[in-house]
């Protein structure tokens, strides 16, 4: 019965044989999963194309500037020159044309990455500020290769228009007791579709006084969590008046003036009673 005996070499072989089956049959699984992705993959061919990948358009209020980043992905040929044009939203020609960095320098932050910079004084802007509509700064930013391949991509920055300030609500109790020496808390709901930020200063003044006309000095109301202001940086802005024996009974009546960084205002009035009991 060798039948089922298999000899020594013959076991080496076959199992040899099986093992290469097994690899090849990986080799091809890997073939065709590498086949499926090659759709999504870059070729070596797009990879050589120069490319204009991203145009960024920033703007940072603190240092009055507009930072200007074009990422480019170089071709078969070193680049020549990078730069831009800016156009003004009302104009065909463009107000200014400069070159981009990548060496460190005009707000590039690392040398050498394909990411290209260039900081501009933005008080360009500024003259149109508050504009009564949404304003379009179109960027254009050309590239070229020694091989004079040339190529450019357009970004437009936006300055949104000045939507006006409001007094939404203004809380505060209908009387207080001057015996009692009960202050005053005067909350103003204001909102901004600009957001908080563009809310520049919430004020408030005594305007009568038993219906005489007193139009004493502004206080600014505070949305610092202090001065009777309960959360800072929300849309209340309060502000805290002391009453006292000294006061006389009657009506008063206060203005609101809320103001934006357009100086966009709304202005609200309130009365309320002191009493003394
Ligand atoms: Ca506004
Ligand atoms: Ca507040």
């Amino acid at each position: 019965m060798f039948k089922n005996k298999i000899p020594h070499e013959n076991y080496i072989e076959a199992y040899v044989n099986k093992f290469l089956k097994i690899l090849s049959a990986l080799f091809f699984a890997s073939f065709l999963i590498i086949t499926a992705c090659e759709d999504d993959l870059p070729t070596q061919q797009d990879a050589k194309e120069l490319t204009i990948e991203s145009v960024t358009v920033s703007r940072n209020m603190e240092t009055n500037t507009l930072h200007l980043q074009a990422h480019i992905l170089p071709g078969e040929f070193p680049l020549d020159s990078v730069w831009f044009q800016a156009y003004q939203p009302d104009s065909a020609d463009p107000f200014i044309e400069e070159k981009l960095y990548d060496d460190g320098t005009h707000g590039d932050m690392i040398p050498l990455n394909s990411r290209y910079s260039v900081e501009i004084d933005s008080n360009f802007i500024v003259d149109y500020l508050p504009p009564e509509s949404d304003l379009e700064f179109r960027f254009i930013v050309y590239v070229q290769d020694i091989s004079q391949q040339m190529l450019s991509r357009e970004q437009i920055y936006e300055v949104q228009r000045n939507y006006p300030v409001r007094i939404d609500t203004v809380f505060f109790p209908d009387t207080v007791n001057a015996s009692k020496s009960e202050p005053i808390l005067f909350e103003a709901m204001v909102s901004d579709s600009n957001g908080i930020d563009d809310i520049s200063i919430v004020q408030i003044r005594q305007t009568l006084n038993n219906g005489q006309p007193d139009t004493s000095q502004f206080f600014e109301m505070s949305n610092s969590g202090t001065y009777g202001d309960r959360i800072p940086g929300d849309n209340l802005f309060s502000a805290s008046f002391p009453t006292g024996p000294e006061n006389t009974i009657g009506p008063r009546e206060m203005q609101i003036i809320a103001t934006d960084n357009g100086n966009k205002k709304d202005t609200a009035f309130v009365e309320f009673y002191i009493k003394k009991e």
